[in-house]
């Protein structure tokens, strides 16, 4: 008897978290760690770091108009972002893996996004001094946004209820490990090396444009007012929402009417989840996690 096709995750079990050398993980994103490990950075490469749910599509978005908006129309209208900007560590077939598609990026530079902890980065990234572009995003929205994404993609591990995803978020229990660590790791990381730039999600909320502009210095871009009113015009949250080549529409294991990608995209929607009591408790664990004082973030702007 011929077996099913499988058209849909919700056919298949949800991956079981892990312990990786210390960091929780799931197998869709150690299975390439060979490849991984040993990918070829080059030089003009820039590499888009963040924590699930901070802020990675829409920087994304960003350095893509910002580098490519003038090629080919088509581009924009025909190719999803998440192949324009892949996914380093992803492994998961039928899709392509993450090291695949950069290594067959046709364009300079490559813009390559990871949600590795600061440890796990393949090492030529640093040898070739690529340029690094972290986004961060408070600790309570992070935790509301990354629980929505989990009820919504069958190919992340089952959230179980709020309260129970927030006990594994303030534990670390959550792929990719635990926040703390991964804006702590990060921001030290911005110590030693310079060629690094490190990004506030409530700071693009606050001031797109200005975050724009702050990219274009670090980067040595300089659109004119029109490119760069046309990039600050298509990345807003309704228009990202609405397009489908950065909605993730396109990708089968979503379901986005269980929630969709695009979400809310607001600084402060933790406020509508978090119980007093879970909002006391977090706040002084957070107190004994986060002691670095220069490395703050906002909750509502
Ligand atoms: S992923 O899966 O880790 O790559 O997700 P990521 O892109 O990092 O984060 C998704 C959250 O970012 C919000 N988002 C935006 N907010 C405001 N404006 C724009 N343009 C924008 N683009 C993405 C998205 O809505 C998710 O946050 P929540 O809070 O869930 O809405």
């Amino acid at each position: 008897m011929n077996k099913p096709k499988i058209t849909s995750m919700e056919a298949r079990p949800r991956p079981e978290l892990f312990d990786f050398h210390g960091v929780g993980m799931i197998k869709e994103f150690t299975e390439n760690w060979d490849n991984i490990q040993n990918f070829k950075a080059r030089p003009d490469d820039i590499l888009i770091a963040t924590y699930p749910k901070a802020g990675t599509t829409w920087v994304s978005y960003i350095l893509d108009l910002l580098y490519f908006a003038h090629m080919s129309p088509d581009r924009q209208t025909s190719i999803p972002l998440h192949d324009r900007v892949p996914f380093l560590e992803l492994c998961e077939p039928p899709m392509p893996t993450g090291t695949d598609l950069a290594d067959k990026l046709p364009t300079t530079p490559r813009l390559i996004k990871t949600h590795l902890p600061v440890q796990f980065v393949p090492k030529s990234f640093w040898e070739q001094r690529c340029r690094v572009v972290y986004v961060a995003r408070n600790a309570k929205d992070n935790a509301v946004s990354y629980f929505h994404f989990e009820r919504m993609d069958s190919g992340m591990p089952e959230p179980g209820d709020w309260s129970t995803f927030l006990q594994n978020f303030m534990e670390g229990k959550m792929v990719f490990g635990s926040w703390y660590d991964h804006v702590n790791g990060w921001w030290e990381k911005k110590e030693t090396y310079s060629n690094f730039h490190y990004m506030f999600y409530e700071d693009l909320i606050e001031d797109c444009g200005r975050e724009i502009d702050r990219l274009c210095s670090f980067l040595g871009l300089s659109p004119s007012p029109e490119e760069k009113e046309r990039v600050k015009a298509s990345v807003t949250f309704d228009n990202m929402k609405r397009n489908k080549m950065t909605n993730y529409s396109t990708i089968y294991t979503m379901n986005q009417t269980t929630s969709p990608f695009m979400r809310k995209g607001k600084v402060g929607d933790w406020k509508n989840h978090f119980t007093v009591a879970q909002n006391e408790q977090f706040d002084e664990d957070y107190k004994q996690k986060m002691k670095n004082p220069d490395l703050k973030f906002r909750y509502e702007i």
